[in-house]
């Protein structure tokens, strides 16, 4: 509320200034103001046209070397190193392209800026130009396109080669729940309407389906490394959208329907608590959290790095905090930790 009335005063005092001044403009008609612009204002604008270049050229140094840190690290996933190729690849693209393009246009704005005299140079066209500036970005475009679709259809690709694991992932406001599908890697039939909340059925599996019994419904989602894994997405209530950053991994979960998604991890939790970009961001985090501890404020314990699945639609009230601790192990640890966790069967509370 203090918020807005704060925003409504300053709105207010600048319509105010802006009413002001266009008082006092017309109050000063007698002056020379022609409306015309004078070789003074042509020149400051020129000035202040250049000036501008600078000021992009070292936003966009300053934001670079600021806030370079902040991106992920290296993928985790085996399709994630061929994603940022051609993510860094479009990068330096278009950085290239813009870093001309604005050098041109502001300095030719300063360097022909209006004269008095001074004739503008006319011509209608220029054959060998128009070709040289629309073949270039054709090549280039295409070129992106193509790579950038051999990409998407390489990372689409979904099928059962290699024995994929096969993992569920349920989404619901506001939490997620991954299911394995046991000794057999099938997961047995479900549907929402099948939901039996006293009987801890809470993903609505169908007990008729010999393949639900062995199933495993868990609330942390263990991988083993260099497995690949196809996860099945399901959504309860609303659009949701599953993401694994590290893994550079996303798919909408749609109520009503089951989407899909692959890769294969390929580094442990371990091994990439030791890669230096996750060190040094752990190390960044924890020391906001010691001040904060130091003040006494909540959330102040010391971090320690995790792959984490979290929601990435708004899809309500808790939205930011959607999210589930992914573990990537050896496969040792992981068939070590699957056979402690109970089968769906023996999670379901008998028919009354
Ligand atoms: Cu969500």
């Amino acid at each position: 509320m203090t918020a807005l009335l704060t925003l409504t005063v300053l709105v207010l005092v600048a319509i105010a200034i802006w009413q002001m001044a266009k008082i006092f403009e017309l109050s000063q008609l007698k002056a020379e103001n022609t409306g015309v612009a004078t070789d003074k204002d042509n020149k400051y604008n020129g000035y202040l046209m250049f000036g501008f270049l600078f000021f992009i050229y070292g936003i966009t140094i300053f934001s670079f070397v600021k806030y370079s840190k902040v991106l992920l690290p290296e993928a985790s996933s085996e399709h994630g190193g061929g994603y940022d190729q051609l993510m860094w690849v479009s990068f330096a693209i278009i950085f290239f392209v813009q870093t001309i393009t604005q050098f041109l246009l502001h300095y030719f704005a300063y360097k022909y800026r209006g004269e008095k005299g001074k004739k503008a140079l006319f011509f209608a066209d220029n054959d060998r130009l128009e070709f040289i500036w629309t073949i270039i970005p054709v090549i280039v475009l295409a070129g992106l396109i193509l790579w950038g679709l051999y990409t998407w259809t390489n990372i689409m690709d979904i099928n059962d080669e290699d024995d994929p694991l096969i993992v569920e992932l349920y989404a619901q406001q506001f939490n997620w729940t991954a299911r394995y599908g046991g000794e057999d890697n099938v997961l047995g039939d479900a549907s929402v309407r099948l939901i039996d909340i006293d009987r801890a059925n809470v993903l609505g599996l169908d007990e008729a389906d010999p393949n639900s019994a062995d199933d495993v419904i868990v609330k942390e989602l263990h991988l083993p490394v260099g497995r690949k894994v196809n996860f099945m997405m399901r959504s309860q209530d609303v659009l949701h959208s599953a993401y694994m950053p590290h893994f550079r991994a996303q798919m909408n979960c749609v109520p009503g329907m089951i989407t899909q998604f692959s890769f294969t991890p390929t580094i442990t939790t371990e091994e990439m608590r030791l890669n230096p970009d996750v060190v040094d961001k752990v190390k960044r985090t924890n020391a906001i959290r010691a001040k904060w501890a130091a003040e006494g404020r909540p959330n102040s314990e010391p971090w320690e790095f995790d792959y984490v699945l979290i929601c990435n639609k708004i899809c309500g009230k808790s939205h930011y905090n959607m999210q589930m601790k992914i573990i990537v192990e050896t496969e040792e640890e992981y068939n070590k930790w699957i056979a402690e966790q109970a089968t769906f069967k023996e999670m379901i509370a008998p028919a009354e």
